[in-house]
């Protein structure tokens, strides 16, 4: 790994968290002069704003915060941080990575459950959910997950690469993609 924070240690700068986001995280979306973080609300404003993916009535809103809830509390979080400790700095196995492993694997039995019986997380359609959970699964770094375990899972995220306009999350991302 090139460094030891993300976007070049950015995040961690004092004026960057006085000027862009004080919670020291990225994503950041600034539009019309304002500046917006948490990726949950994050989606929600764009759904909002363009129309898309957005929830058709106020029980689908409700469906679409509960699984972004969760997945910013369980599903990408524990995932991420095995990926990051596991995968990319390659702490070796400890009782912290198992412990998140568990817990991802948890959180991902309980995701693949529900997409064995809808092919998106709220609707027939794919939401802001969707795209909320399914980030990071695009970004399977070696981190000892039993993929295979997840059949459901690995379906949806093929639904969600088909769609018209899909790009992997590093051609997305600012500045060089390599950690
Ligand atoms: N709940 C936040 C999590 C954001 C987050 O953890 N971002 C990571 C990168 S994926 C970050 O900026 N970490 C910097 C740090 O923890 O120092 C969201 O969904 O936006």
């Amino acid at each position: 790994m090139g460094s030891r924070f993300y976007f070049g240690g950015q995040t961690h700068q004092e004026q960057w968290r006085r000027e862009v986001n004080e919670l020291g995280e990225v994503p950041v979306l600034e539009h019309k002069g304002a500046k917006l973080s948490q990726s949950a609300l994050i989606l929600d404003y764009l759904a909002e704003t363009t129309g898309k993916f957005a929830p058709s009535n106020a029980s689908e809103k409700q469906e679409i915060w509960r699984w972004m809830l969760f997945d910013n509390h369980k599903f990408t979080s524990y995932y991420a941080t095995l990926r990051f400790l596991y995968g990319i700095k390659r702490a070796g196995e400890t009782p912290v990575t198992q412990f998140l492993r568990e817990r991802a694997i948890a959180a991902y039995r309980i995701v693949d459950d529900h997409l064995r019986q809808t092919p998106f997380l709220v609707s027939a359609r794919p939401t802001i959910a969707d795209l909320s959970l399914v980030g990071y699964v695009y970004m399977p770094e070696d981190t000892g997950m039993p993929q295979e375990e997840f059949p459901h899972i690995a379906e949806w995220k093929d639904s969600i690469r088909n769609l018209p306009g899909w790009r992997h999350p590093y051609d997305l991302m600012p500045g060089p993609t390599s950690l």
